[in-house]
């Protein structure tokens, strides 16, 4: 018997070996709210009509938009559609559509396709277009099947199609571009990503109209960042939800591990290359000692020593409460919003271009140090010469593929580290320098600083990026791609080009717009030079989740409060959360359940 068991399990094992695990195979058959609007009287999944809305998007440069953007700003004027339900859709046939994935994955991708082959139905095609963008100039494309999208309904990843960074900028991409959309007969072509890709969309859109080439061009908003969010109209990018819950499973269980070995202090440097939406979403879910906010430490023109004055301060009282523990949230875009350090980022991206052939023809880090450090202000060259050596050598030496310095690869949270260290033993060592009466001294009495002496401060640092963009979606970001897949298509079958699909109102079963790309271009100096692009939403220190979070930190720091909010659930009491700070920023009642209409078993055979 013993043995026949064991027999079962290997067979098992080896059964579901690559991508059909169990639980997989279980996501597979769970069930997908879907909006009224899109299901037909007899409950059949059916494209939506789009009408115009009284909302006009106001172009941050409207004279510039009109000027690159001409024949879409004549046929959408920046007006925000509405979705409407189609009393009897047309019956539109021979529609061939091709969606690429761009940028760093997100959770939820596969169900776009999902959403898009429902809505197309058998009379159409969808297409698939490998490696992103630079698939779409190759024309690497191939049809994407019923059985194929049935076998990675609800699964993570972008792992069907892939993806790429390629930008589309170059005149001669653009007409590869066109010759793949002639080649395939396209009549349609869905970018799912972020700003840069719905930029891409926005100018690709213009292009075959320009060129009288009738193929629609529809965006969908992804990031993990959570920066791709436009106000009420798209609370939030597709990949935020799932990113933010498996990172904040994971600081929950370091909050949980340092209250029980007490005696580190973890710093954990969260994703999010500009924006620190993330890290404000983890720090509300899960109450940490100190999150950094970006967006709040360039406001307040904060330094590198303000910022280490600020953290050894809270482990100092933490430590007069007897806590010598704790978790620190530090944001991946953090470097650049820090005044001096960006100051320094920007002179040493000059002076690497500049002298790139000198610099590297130099055989000792020290070689390059001496070279670099006159080029530089005497305030940079200072602030440079304070870094630890690996951070320095991390920025002379690892370029992106623009020779610049690799700002996202910075470890952050390793030079904090070694910045507070050195701080509390100069503490130690120097007390009469840092306690007293006098401005910016901690108060505190004779054996209070003897306690503050016996610091030993044992610290762990983390990294959670990679981690959360490929997870299985959390019920709301399946739902909300399969949603953004079935609007997308929509739009198309519409012959609507140049827009975004979007959805809002998550709290009272769904709204579904389209918002014109144009409208959300702004000009940004990148490098140097003037560029368009779709502007990042950050975090606003007046949001409503700001101040909720302003208003508890002080307590989070000074006492152990955190707490574990476990891992993601899929189904059962807690599968319906959104996230806290879209929950929060948009005025709802409850956070703990979303309603994106009636749930449906989907079904591709
Ligand atoms: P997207 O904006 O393309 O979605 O990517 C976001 C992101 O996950 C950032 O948070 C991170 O800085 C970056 O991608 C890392 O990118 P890469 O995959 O190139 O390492």
């Amino acid at each position: 018997m013993e043995g026949k068991g064991a027999a079962g399990v290997k067979t098992k094992v080896v059964q579901t070996a690559g991508k059909h695990s169990p639980f997989e195979d279980a996501s597979r058959g769970l069930p997908i709210p879907v909006c009224r609007i899109f299901l037909s009287d007899d409950g059949k999944i059916q494209p939506v009509d789009f009408k115009e809305t009284d909302v006009k998007l106001e172009c941050r440069d409207y004279t510039r938009t009109m000027q690159v953007f001409p024949r879409t700003m004549a046929r959408n004027n920046c007006i925000v559609l509405e979705a409407v339900r189609s009393a009897s859709p047309p019956d539109i046939e021979g529609k061939r559509v091709a969606v690429l994935f761009s940028g760093g994955p997100a959770a939820g991708g596969h169900n776009v396709l999902a959403g898009l082959k429902a809505v197309l139905g058998k009379k159409n095609s969808l297409f698939g277009i490998r490696k992103g963008p630079k698939g779409l100039i190759k024309g690497d494309l191939f049809e994407i099947t019923e059985s194929s999208v049935q076998e990675i309904i609800n699964t993570g990843g972008f792992d069907f199609l892939g993806t790429d960074r390629t930008k589309i900028k170059s005149r001669e991409q653009f007409e590869q571009v066109r010759e793949t959309v002639v080649r395939n007969k396209l009549d349609g072509i869905i970018i799912v990503g972020g700003d840069d890709s719905n930029t891409n969309a926005a100018f690709i859109a213009e292009y075959l109209e320009t060129e009288g080439i009738e193929c629609s061009v529809i965006g969908i908003p992804k990031t993990i960042d959570g920066d791709m969010a436009v106000g009420s109209y798209l609370p939030i990018s597709f990949g935020f939800d799932t990113a933010t819950k498996v990172y904040s499973e994971l600081v929950g269980n370091l909050a949980q591990d340092a209250a029980s070995a007490v005696k580190y202090y973890h710093f954990v440097k969260l994703m999010g290359r500009t924006a620190s939406k993330i890290t404000l979403e983890v720090a509300l879910q899960t109450k940490p000692c100190i999150a950094l906010i970006s967006e709040e430490i360039a406001e307040k023109n904060m330094s590198l020593d303000d910022i280490v004055d600020h953290i050894v301060k809270v482990i100092t009282l933490r430590r007069l409460k007897g806590i010598n523990h704790g978790v620190i949230l530090v944001p991946e875009g953090l470097v650049e919003f820090i005044p001096e350090m960006r100051r320094l980022i920007k002179e040493l991206n000059h002076v690497l271009a500049e002298y790139e052939a000198d610099i590297r023809d130099l055989p000792t880090l020290k070689n390059k140090q001496e070279f670099i450090y006159p080029r530089l202000s005497a305030q940079s060259a200072q602030l440079m010469a304070s870094l630890p050596e690996e951070i320095e050598e991390m920025l002379i030496l690892d370029r992106d593929e623009h020779g610049n310095v690799k700002v996202s690869q910075i470890e952050t949270e390793k030079l904090l580290i070694e910045k507070i260290r050195y701080k509390v033993s100069e503490l130690k060592r120097h007390p009469h320098k840092y306690f007293g009466k006098g401005e910016g001294q901690i108060d505190a009495t004779p054996e209070e600083i003897e306690t503050i002496k016996g610091i030993s401060l044992s610290t762990q640092s983390h990294f959670l990026g990679y981690e959360g963009r490929s997870a299985k979606p959390t019920a709301f970001d399946a739902a909300f791609t399969f949603l953004l897949g079935l609007t997308a298509g929509s739009l198309v079958l519409a012959g609507k080009t140049g827009y975004m699909a979007a959805i809002t109102d998550f709290d009272k079963g769904g709204r579904i717009l389209a918002l014109p790309l144009a409208g959300l271009i702004t000009s940004e100096l990148r490098k140097g030079k003037e560029e368009l692009v779709i502007e990042k939403s950050l975090v606003e220190t007046t949001s409503p989740s700001f101040k909720i979070f302003e208003e508890n930190r002080e307590r989070w720091a000074e006492e152990d409060l955190f707490s574990n909010p476990g891992p993601i659930q899929h189904w059962g009491p807690t599968s319906r959360q959104l996230p806290i700070i879209v929950s929060l920023d948009q005025g709802y009642d409850d956070f703990l359940h979303f309603d994106l209409g009636e749930e449906r078993k989907l079904t591709f055979d």
